[in-house]
């Protein structure tokens, strides 16, 4: 069978993302729709060496479509996934819009793929950055309850969508030639700094992005007791995000019991040599669908606590690539 297949936000950093994943993994598809706002109406893009013309995200857009990729934004999503339901498409949404809500599954495969098929028409992509901890924290948690985590992450521009990985060149060319620098997409220079907030601030002084490794992590391990403290920080890298993670387990894992667990573990590589300089850096895991881990090590602070670095390219798997990967389980 082939499916007729609509991307909202086709035109966006995560849009192209899906395109380039769906032509790798050959996803059968019938008839393909390029969505994005009335400024791109008319643009060409490629797929299969194809030529496509972008057309306008309307409510009526949807007709016929089995299923619909959406990123193009929270608001975005809430007007017309809605739309696409009606048609009778099923919504896989990138944006957070519908993710806390309880009709909706929110789905990593390589964790819980059984919620997918509890879906009412929409399924919901996790946030990147709780995707790529969480392919990490899978085969751990399987292992040993985790009763707390804390983590930091150092989050590429192309993370905030493609405008803002150009502001992060279009620094560097205007630093290079001596002329003033531009800030427009993050709060600060993001050249030469890093900045330690993304998504809005909340009450408690924790980011919404900090606040949906949090939730999203409860939800999809169906676990309403573990704890999760993130520090999300904006870098200057173009792709890929990395995170340092100290979890605190029931029962005690080694580094060795890590390592054994992460080697087995699908969608994860273990690249732990540090006395070789090996370790996972975003500028090599930029570009593939698997998370990396390495940095493997006991954490001294507290008892059975360890700590690991993990990094995965946050337009791909922590994405485009999992939403495809949902609408394989989908058509299994
Ligand atoms: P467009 O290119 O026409 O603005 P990114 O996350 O990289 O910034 O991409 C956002 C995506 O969402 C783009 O494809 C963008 O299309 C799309 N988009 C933004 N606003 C709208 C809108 N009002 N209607 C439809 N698509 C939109
Ligand atoms: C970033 N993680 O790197 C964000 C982008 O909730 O889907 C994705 C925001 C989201 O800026």
């Amino acid at each position: 069978a082939a499916y007729n297949v609509a991307i909202a936000g086709a035109t966006g950093a995560v849009g192209e993302t899906f395109l380039q994943i769906l032509e790798e993994r050959n996803f059968p598809i019938a008839e393909l729709k390029l969505l994005a706002s009335k400024r791109s109406v008319g643009k060409e893009l490629t797929f299969k060496g194809k030529t496509y013309k972008v057309e306008e995200l309307t409510h009526d857009c949807f007709e016929g479509v089995d299923i619909a990729l959406f990123s193009a934004g929270g608001g975005r999503s809430l007007e017309y996934a809605p739309s696409a339901v009606k048609a009778g498409a099923v919504v896989i949404d990138n944006s957070s819009a519908y993710r806390m809500d309880k009709d909706v599954p929110l789905v990593v495969p390589e964790v819980n793929p059984e919620d997918a098929f509890k879906h009412k028409g929409i399924i919901a992509n996790p946030n990147c950055t709780t995707i790529i901890m969480l392919v990490a924290l899978k085969p751990l948690y399987d292992y040993s309850k985790v009763k707390s985590v804390v983590v930091s992450s150092y989050q590429s521009t192309s993370g905030a969508g493609a405008q803002a990985m150009e502001e992060l060149m279009n620094q560097t060319k205007a630093w290079a030639k001596g002329e003033d620098i531009t800030v427009e997409k993050f709060a600060h220079q993001i050249l030469f700094n890093v900045i330690p907030h993304v998504d809005s601030f909340t009450d408690n002084g924790y980011t919404k992005e900090e606040m949906k490794m949090f939730n999203e992590t409860r939800k999809m391990l169906h676990d309403d007791e573990i704890l999760v403290s993130a520090t999300c920080v904006r870098v200057p890298t173009l792709s890929a995000h990395s995170e340092s993670v100290t979890i605190e387990t029931v029962d005690p894992i080694s580094p060795e019991k890590a390592r054994e667990l992460f080697a087995k573990a699908p969608g994860l590589q273990l690249l732990d040599d540090p006395s070789n300089n090996k370790y996972p850096m975003p500028l090599f895991v930029a570009g593939g669908d698997d998370c990396f881990v390495g940095r493997i090590r006991t954490d001294i602070s507290r008892p059975n606590s360890l700590a690991f670095w993990v990094v995965g390219d946050q337009l791909r798997k922590g994405a485009a690539t999992n939403a495809v990967q949902i609408a394989e389980l989908l058509i299994k």
